[in-house]
């Protein structure tokens, strides 16, 4: 608000005064009779003191303040832009009628709010479609989704005698490899053998060796493809052999091109890489372009259990062509490792529907995935 005071000789003349200074939108607060003010033209008589005020917002768009700009003034130019806003205007009608008649599907509902899929994965499985989209599909749409989505998905066991465990620091390699070592050899009564490429990092080769003790099992250690190669032909009459690697930054390319050479031995391995569920989705794709260089057999996710929300590997799954063989949800080794079969794969996916379902309900979360799909073109 903007207030000021006037003083005149006639209430016509504040008022002129008024409207000339503070434009037409100005209101008079008060309006006063003062006696004779010192300096002031017409000495010795009584004055009028008009107190008036103005909305900052009026002032601000209040043309009579500011003389009016040649532009604006310029019928040509008002034209112009009368022009440009029609334009802009049919632009807005346009998408919004683009949009209108882009109904989104049930399935993309389900896809999006409740799987938590990206348009570019849904596009690839969504029905092409215009029917009426409901914020609360039914458990026909529902299931019919969860087949779709189960079908691209392909589990598989890992394959072959040899197998190595790739991918960035920290995920869970060692871990893994351990489980699945105990399992083999403990439960299984397989022989099974360790072999360490990671001579990187100080302790890892003591980490493999106290599992490798418990088990019962030997471990040998390489540093390059020939020591590879021979640690490999020193275990010919194993069942199984699994080669722990160190965890390497999918952004360093010559230590992982090291570490590519190192498996440079002419035997069949089948290379899982190893991913964190709690990765996000630009980060697994990024690994997987790097240690994409290797021949690589299958993913294993780990850290299902630290994932509150599993859509980035979802998504990452559905983007990709090759297999999933293991989950594992916990440190404890052997206990926390499963198959990663369809079944499993459907129990993790309505876990995250039945989440969104309770934030719906309860108006609980807020990120979003509670509203509808409206956003796909
Ligand atoms: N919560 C949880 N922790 C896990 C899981 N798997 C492994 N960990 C933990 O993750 C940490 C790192 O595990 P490691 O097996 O050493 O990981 P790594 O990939 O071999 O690490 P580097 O060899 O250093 O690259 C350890 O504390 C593990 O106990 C899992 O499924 N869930
Ligand atoms: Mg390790």
């Amino acid at each position: 608000m903007n207030i000021k005071k006037f003083i005149a000789n006639s209430p016509q003349e504040a008022l002129t005064m008024v409207k000339k200074e503070m434009g037409p939108e100005a209101v008079i607060l008060e309006t006063r009779t003062i006696g004779p003010v010192e300096g002031y033209a017409g000495k010795g008589r009584s004055r009028i003191e008009v107190t008036a005020a103005i909305d900052y917002e009026a002032l601000d768009n209040s043309s009579a303040l500011g003389k009016p700009s040649t532009e604006a003034q310029d019928p040509a130019k008002w034209a112009e832009l009368e022009g440009r806003l029609k334009d802009i205007w049919d632009s807005l009608m346009a998408l919004e009628a683009k949009i209108l008649r882009r109904a989104v599907t049930n399935q993309e509902v389900v896809y999006h709010n409740y799987f938590g899929l990206n348009p570019s994965v849904i596009k690839a499985l969504a029905p092409e479609g215009e029917r009426e989209a409901n914020p609360r599909p039914n458990r026909e749409v529902v299931k019919e989704c969860l087949i779709s989505v189960l079908k691209q998905i392909h589990p598989i066991p890992g394959q072959g005698r040899i197998f190595s465990f790739v991918g960035p620091t920290g995920v869970g390699k060692t871990t893994t490899l351990a489980k699945l070592a105990a399992l083999s050899s403990v439960r299984h009564g397989k022989r099974t053998a360790l072999i360490t490429v990671d001579t990187f990092r100080i302790g890892a080769v003591e980490q493999l060796q106290t599992y490798a003790r418990i088990m019962d099992i030997p471990l040998s250690v390489a540093s390059n493809a020939v020591e590879l190669k021979r640690a490999i032909r020193s275990y010919d009459g194993f069942d199984l052999i699994f080669i722990d690697t160190a965890g390497r930054s999918p952004g360093n390319k010559r230590d992982l091109g090291r570490l590519f050479a190192t498996f440079n031995t002419g035997d069949p391995i089948h290379h899982y890489l190893v991913l964190s569920a709690t990765t996000k989705l630009q980060d697994l794709w990024m690994a997987e372009s790097r240690f994409g260089a290797l021949p690589l057999g299958s993913y294993i996710f780990t850290k299902l259990d630290e994932a509150t929300d599993i859509s980035d590997m979802l998504n990452f799954l559905l983007s990709r062509q090759r297999p999933i063989s293991y989950f594992t949800m916990g440190q404890r080794v052997p206990e926390d490792i499963e198959r990663a079969t369809r079944r499993r794969m459907a129990e993790w996916i309505l876990k995250r529907k039945r989440r969104v379902e309770h934030e719906i309900t309860t108006g609980a979360g807020g990120d979003g995935s509670s509203q509808p799909a409206q956003t796909y073109s």
